[in-house]
């Protein structure tokens, strides 16, 4: 999957993305060994190899259909998830800084475009361009992200509210793809992986990922790099465990049926028989592995059947009384994983930048 448009801030767009609207398939973090290509088979195998394991599992970017994407929105606008306003804060308090110093190594006459993995909606990203223009007149912003849907959402945004931008969206799982970067002479480019994204990943794969994105870009290139701080993520760090599991298990429900979801998005597209009310959300803090852990708890022993589906005959799932489906990791960081992360993807640690209660880190790196 891989498509290519180029929009431009002033003026008619002079392409679109091409392939038809469809669900989104987010990164995952337990990806299967073979990797279907449509949606309705990933599933389809996803919910086989992962209810069929012992403990329970599900990747995360089951939870990333309509209904789940809302109500990933309206968890960024929680009072208890921070994550997502802390950023912004940080974007705002130090555009400008991290904008000199990703174009420190710039010749005179060069630029820097930006590029974005997981862009989404891309709604933190525009005080970052609004700055790139500032200081060098127009920019290029290259959103990657597997839904079409989100990028036309962000370039809609970006385009009505930020002139001297030209979008050049591209459908594509970073996870998996490569990333052909288009590069213009007399470039660098400043790839951003915000919004703690890296966090849903173990730490292999987080490495892997960032190594796949080190071979697209030259030495000198930057990298911006959003982790969530873990409680002894940093010195002074003013976050409690009782904070981050608030985070994930806020008073509103709103985490609880985003987990929720991903049964019924089972029930609706495999024409599984989950009742939802037989579930109950949990997040626990693994101080071992540095991590969030969102889990959904069988209240009672049930069984839950799937009809035969295009992974193989029909399958029914038994479940003990207290038995739970591990459905998310969110690693939490130290600044010094932050660094040695990096230093495994073969970036270096040029400058970071956190909030004054230390709850989130923007880190700077170069591509060595
Ligand atoms: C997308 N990701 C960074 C979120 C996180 O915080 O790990 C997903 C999320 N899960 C529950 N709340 C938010």
């Amino acid at each position: 999957m891989l498509a290519a448009g180029e929009i431009h801030s002033r003026g008619t767009p002079s392409a679109k993305p091409s392939s038809p609207r469809g669900p989104d398939v987010p990164p995952t973090t337990f990806a299967p060994e073979t990797t279907p290509t449509n949606t309705a088979d990933a599933i389809a195998l996803e919910a086989r190899v992962g209810l069929s394991a012992k403990p329970k599992t599900l990747s995360p970017w089951l939870f990333y259909d309509e209904a789940g994407s809302n109500l990933f929105e309206q968890i960024t606008e929680l009072p208890e998830y921070y994550l997502t306003r802390t950023e912004r804060s940080i974007f705002a308090a130090h555009a400008a800084e991290i904008l000199h110093e990703a174009a420190r190594n710039q010749g005179p006459a060069g630029k820097l475009t930006l590029i974005e993995l997981g862009a989404g909606t891309a709604t933190k990203t525009g005080i970052l361009l609004a700055e790139a223009v500032r200081q060098q007149g127009s920019v290029v912003y290259q959103p990657v992200d597997v839904s079409e849907t989100a990028l036309a959402e962000a370039t809609d945004n970006i385009l009505s509210n930020i002139p001297g931008v030209t979008v050049r969206v591209q459908v594509a799982d970073y996870t998996r793809e490569a990333l052909p970067l288009n590069r213009l002479p007399n470039t660098r480019t400043l790839a951003l992986y915000i919004g703690s994204s890296i966090g849903n990943f173990t730490p292999e794969d987080a490495r892997d990922v960032l190594r796949n994105l080190r071979a697209q870009l030259l030495p000198g290139d930057t990298l911006l790099l959003g982790t969530d701080l873990a409680p002894n993520g940093a010195p002074n760090a003013n976050k409690t465990e009782a904070m981050l599991l608030a985070a994930y298990d806020d008073t509103a429900g709103t985490t609880a049926a985003f987990n929720l979801n991903v049964l019924t998005r089972l029930t609706r597209d495999l024409g599984a028989d989950f009742d939802t009310e037989n579930f109950r959300h949990r997040a626990c803090w693994n101080p071992t592995q540095s991590r969030i852990e969102m889990h959904l708890e069988s209240i009672t022993a049930q069984r839950v059947h799937i009809p035969a589906n295009s992974s193989g005959s029909a399958l029914t799932i038994n479940f003990a009384a207290g038995e739970t489906i591990h459905t998310e990791n969110s690693y939490k960081f130290t600044t010094a994983a932050v660094d040695s992360l990096l230093r495994a993807a073969n970036f270096e640690a040029t400058k970071s930048w956190q909030d004054p209660q230390h709850l989130f880190a923007v880190t700077l790196a170069t591509a060595l």
